[in-house]
């Protein structure tokens, strides 16, 4: 049967291009295979086939005017097409989906009447002085116990909850609470206990404790510039080490691995448990923090300076966090897409107490719980201590937290209490205990631990006769020994054993530590413990005595290192419990295969003229991905990532053809379902659209950028953001991307400080690729014409998806249409791109006076015309160069420079710019749409009179001409500049340029536009 596939409904368009057809008489055509692309003036999409069946004929041809309706081929049917259909796809998914819910619910609630720990449980009352009738309380706290211990906890809880529904019903404003009170999560009496040996176990973190802190304070004897921190992991000990012993898996064949993020101030804990390990020597441990001889230890975890070893740079504040959360987003991310297999692999993260402060710390907590990341797990170490002093010494920080967590939707476990404290806590029969707990805050709590027993007996337990009484038969030192949940391996392991089966949401641990534990007097709990980085003799035998090692005075006066024989029990213990989790941990290793740069001609439809056809470089992108997009190699690996831009860049395309990635897929049919590019979202969806959250996006692209080494599979992510919004905004989140050796594409779109008009000063971005050129491996790129953006983004893809170059890319694009000429078909004119710079166009008829013009992104364009009025007004001739890239040319020139000053006997070699510019004729004169230091990068690396011309200034609203007028950088100012430039040289007379800046009313006295 013959059918007619027609245009559908493209929206608001018509009349649209069509740019390209696809299929031809005789093809077999399948159900979404892409037919003809259509192209407006904002972008370019695909109509895929809905029909399955042979081309009869095609009604269309390139070049032809579309619109809704108009035949585009007609084709013999093989019977099935899309319309007929009966249920739609989303709506099928969504039944399937429905059902898989209800399922799971069954399953959910077998589990959790499974467990629920039969042992009997006690209610603990939390006396309230309001309480204006403590009978009837009790009543209603018996019943609640009764139904507790006969129907267990979740009948409970849907008690308690109907009864607030009730209240509210009836009237009562009750605010719903998000806190409970000041005690463990996980009753005693609900603690899954550890099969570990705890006598070995504590024995290896007393090492390990002590090779920590001996490390800072051998460095910093030595050379007491060198910093360090021992506070921060001697209250993290513990927390580390229940999860090397028990919890982490390491990355192996058989497995992808559990990746942790270690908090950045710990890392002197890692390295002294890879010294008892044998990964680390002492050598290496008394090179801590003196990286600059080969083998020295970073600071803090740098996978740049130590890529065998650190996985996540953590240390600036906040971004672990972040990226720890979209980290487990992009794992479920390639688990739904089918590209990596759920193994349940999890994401850890160890985070401050004070670096919870930071917004980037909370701010992307409420998407990790919309998108059920059960496989992310922070523990928050509260020890109460920042680095100037108490993190909330007038509050609690674990209460605030607590409540931020669950309200977002997190599964909450509060490790507060240690042990010692469990049968005082069942004692607490009046409910007094807890009453201080609650009510004591975190600068009383902190000041205790930097006392003693007794003041914890008077300040603390002697608030009220109950709770003296409670203690009454403890000595002062059994109170000392009350110790803190985050120090009890017993409470740490059931709270990482509760979060590791957690399902349906993320987990956060909020453990209770002390600052700088076992320190004594000079670093525990004392607001200057972070700073502490030199202990003298005393401190070190105290620390020693308080962790029982092994080590003799003399040897503790030497601050030697301790590791026992390799046949001991504790090095075999802890090697035999890292063999049990598949190996060390941490450990950064890749086997990912490289993907094949695509052919060289794939982008051969960019290198011909567009003739009359004006475009963006941002719309010819669109295209090359849309062209990616078919190759079947590369095209699964594309991870576009956009923050609510898409249809400003023009890819809303994308929606449909590859979908959006929704880990829930989509609920409910979207208001635009009948049109073409649609807004379809799919648990496999390939694009991810972040919403207006560049610093997440950011967090996204990194995760995908590193998914070489964290999932062993090379993809290639291609982020695309307002240049403004760029590197500016998420500086932070860029330089911890060269850190992690991303590889990648960031796209600054709409860039330039005068090509993106009307928008204004916050927009405007004069200035990303200053900012980008401060990252070493960052491959910058401002390419004018289609081709080149062409050639750099293949090139791209070759260096750090086929070779595997750690670099990443930045290119700018821009939203100003304009016809793109045919590539050159000089031969040197690809490397010439690549390398930054290429003749694109010379004048040479009157050979009297020349002058080099180079230009950059859109200002290229203003410089032909200019080159064009100088030869046919004034008679100047001129070579035209198209800098792709001033970054790169600078880069090659202070290389160059760099050797020949080294190698003073040797033959000299020349810079890039010096082999195009060196035997050039005439001065230069540069410009770009960005900052004049833009193009006075290279200003060194030539020999020739170099004037510099660019957008300085606080951008504004306007047309693109008034903003090059105002900034200087329009065809007429470099008119009126060129002819200057000239003078000051003295090729022409001085008449020349006075007349053209008159001519072209330019003031001389306008202010610098830096000033206005
Ligand atoms: C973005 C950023 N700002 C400031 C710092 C400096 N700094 C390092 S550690 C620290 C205090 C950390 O306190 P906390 O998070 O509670 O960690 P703790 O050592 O107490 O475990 C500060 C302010 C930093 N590393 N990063
Ligand atoms: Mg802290």
């Amino acid at each position: 049967m013959s059918e007619k596939l027609l245009v559908p409904d493209i929206g608001d368009f018509e009349e649209v291009e069509v740019i390209e057809v696809l299929a031809k008489e005789g093809d077999q055509l399948n159900i979404n295979d892409p037919v003809i692309t259509i192209e407006s003036d904002k972008s370019s999409v695909e109509i895929p086939s809905t029909i399955n069946g042979k081309v009869e004929k095609v009604e269309v041809k390139v070049g032809d005017k579309v619109s809704k309706g108009d035949i585009i081929l007609n084709i013999v049917s093989s019977g099935e097409s899309t319309k007929n259909n009966p249920i739609p796809k989303d709506t099928e998914s969504i039944i399937k989906q429905a059902e898989a819910a209800m399922e799971k619910q069954k399953d959910d609630i077998k589990i959790s009447q499974q467990t629920t720990p039969k042992k009997e449980q006690s209610i603990i009352q939390v006396t309230n002085g309001k309480d204006i009738d403590p009978l009837e309380t009790q009543d209603w706290l018996e019943s609640l116990s009764a139904v507790i211990s006969k129907d267990g906890n979740q009948r409970a809880h849907f008690l308690i909850k109907e009864l607030i529904n009730k209240a509210y019903r009836e009237g009562a404003n009750i605010p719903y609470t998000q806190n409970t009170p000041y005690i463990n999560t996980i009753p005693p009496e609900a603690e899954v206990k550890s099969n570990g040996d705890q006598n070995i176990e504590r024995r290896i973190r007393s090492l390990i404790r002590w090779n920590a802190a001996a490390m800072v304070v051998r460095a910093n004897k030595k050379f007491p510039e060198l910093g360090g921190h021992i506070g921060t992991f001697a209250s993290a000990a513990t927390l580390y080490d229940v999860g090397m012993n028990h919890f982490w898996r390491a990355k192996n064949n058989k497995f992808g691995g559990d990746l942790v993020y270690f908090q950045g101030h710990s890392a002197p804990g890692m390295y002294a448990r890879a010294f008892l390990e044998g990964r680390l020597n002492e050598k290496q441990l008394d090179s801590f923090r003196q990286e600059v001889k080969s083998g020295g230890l970073s600071s803090y975890p740098h996978p740049w300076l130590m890529p065998k070893f650190w996985q996540f740079p953590t240390v600036s504040m906040g971004l672990g966090p972040m990226l720890a959360i979209y980290q487990a987003r992009y794992m479920k991310y390639l688990i739904n897409r089918g590209l990596i297999k759920d193994e349940g692999r999890k994401v850890w993260a160890f985070l401050g107490d004070g670096e919870m402060d930071e917004p980037e710390s909370m701010g992307a907590i409420g998407l990790a719980a919309r998108e059920k990341l059960d496989n992310l797990i922070f523990v928050i170490n509260c020890n109460l201590q920042r680095l100037d002093g108490p993190v909330r010494g007038n509050g609690k920080i674990i209460q605030e937290l607590e409540g931020s967590f669950r309200g977002a939707g997190w599964n909450v476990i509060k490790v507060i209490w240690g042990s010692y404290w469990d049968s005082l806590i069942a004692n607490d029969k009046t409910g007094h205990l807890v009453k201080i707990m609650n009510e004591t805050v975190d600068g009383e709590y902190q000041a205790m631990k930097a006392r003693d027993g007794a003041y914890v007996r008077e300040k603390f337990f002697g608030k009220y006769p109950e709770t003296q009484e409670l203690v009454s038969s403890l000595s002062d030192k059994d109170i000392w020994r009350l110790n803190r949940g985050g120090h009890d391996p017993h409470k740490v392991y059931a709270a990482y054993d509760k979060a590791t089966k957690n399902q349906g949401s993320p987990t956060v641990i909020i453990a209770k530590t002390i600052k700088g534990y076992g320190m004594g007097k000079t670093g525990e709990s004392v607001n200057t413990t972070h700073q502490t980085k030199k202990l003298d003799v005393d401190d070190l035998l105290y620390y020693r005595d308080r962790f029982d090692v092994p080590l003799t005075d003399d040897q503790v006066r030497n601050i030697e290192y301790f590791k026992p024989d390799e046949q001991s029990p504790e090095i075999k213990y802890l090697k035999e419990r890292r063999l049990n989790l598949g190996g060390f941990l941490p450990e950064r290793t890749t086997y990912a295969k490289p993907i094949k740069a695509p052919s060289k001609d794939i982008f051969d439809f960019m290198k011909v003229s567009t003739g009359e056809k004006e475009m963006s470089t941002t719309m010819a992108m669109v295209r090359m991905f849309t062209n990616l997009l078919r190759d079947k190699n590369i095209s699964p690996r594309l991870v576009p990532i956009i923050p609510d831009e898409a249809r400003t860049f023009g890819m809303e395309g994308f929606f449909q053809k590859i979908g959006i990635y929704a880990h829930e897929g989509q609920k409910y049919e979207p208001e635009d379902a009948a049109q073409l590019s649609s807004y379809r979202e799919d648990r496999s969806g390939q694009v991810l659209e972040e919403g207006i959250n560049e610093a997440g996006a950011m967090s996204s692209w990194i995760a995908a950028a590193t998914a070489y080494t964290n999932h062993d599979i090379e993809m290639i992510p291609i982020y695309i953001f307002y240049s403004m919004f760029g590197f500016q905004r998420i500086g932070d989140l860029a330089w911890a991307a060269g850190d992690s050796q991303a590889r990648g594409f960031l796209i600054g779109a709409t860039a330039g400080r005068t090509t993106l008009a009307g928008e204004g000063l916050q927009h405007q971005d004069g200035h990303s690729h200053l900012i980008a050129s401060t990252i070493p491996n960052c491959v910058t790129y401002d390419p004018t014409f289609h081709y080149e953006l062409a050639v750099i983004f293949r090139e791209g893809m070759r260096r750090m998806h086929e070779k595997k170059e750690n670099v990443f890319y930045y290119i700018t694009t821009m939203n100003e249409n304009y016809s793109h000429p045919e590539m050159p078909k000089d031969k040197n004119c690809e490397e010439g791109i690549l390398k930054g710079m290429y003749k694109i166009k010379e004048f040479d008829k009157f050979k009297k006076t020349k002058i080099q013009l180079l230009g950059s992104g859109t200002i290229l364009r203003e410089m032909m015309a200019a080159a064009e009025v100088l030869q046919n007004e004034y008679q100047i001739d001129s070579e035209i160069w198209s800098v792709t890239s001033f970054n790169e040319l600078r880069k090659d020139g202070m290389e160059v420079e760099r050797y020949n000053l080294l190698n003073p006997d040797k033959e000299q070699k020349t810079s890039y710019v010096e082999k195009c510019l060196g035997k050039s004729e005439g001065p230069i004169m540069a410009a770009s749409d960005y900052m004049r230091m833009n193009s006075d990068q290279i200003r060194p690396y030539t020999n020739k009179s170099f004037y510099s011309l660019g957008t300085d200034g606080f951008g504004r609203s306007d047309t693109r001409k008034n903003l090059r007028k105002f900034f200087e950088v329009d065809k007429e100012h470099l008119v009126a500049y060129s002819l200057s430039v000239l003078a000051k040289e003295q090729l022409i007379a001085s008449k020349y340029a006075k007349d053209a800046l008159k001519k072209y009313n330019i003031d001389g006295e306008k202010p610098m536009p830096t000033k206005l």
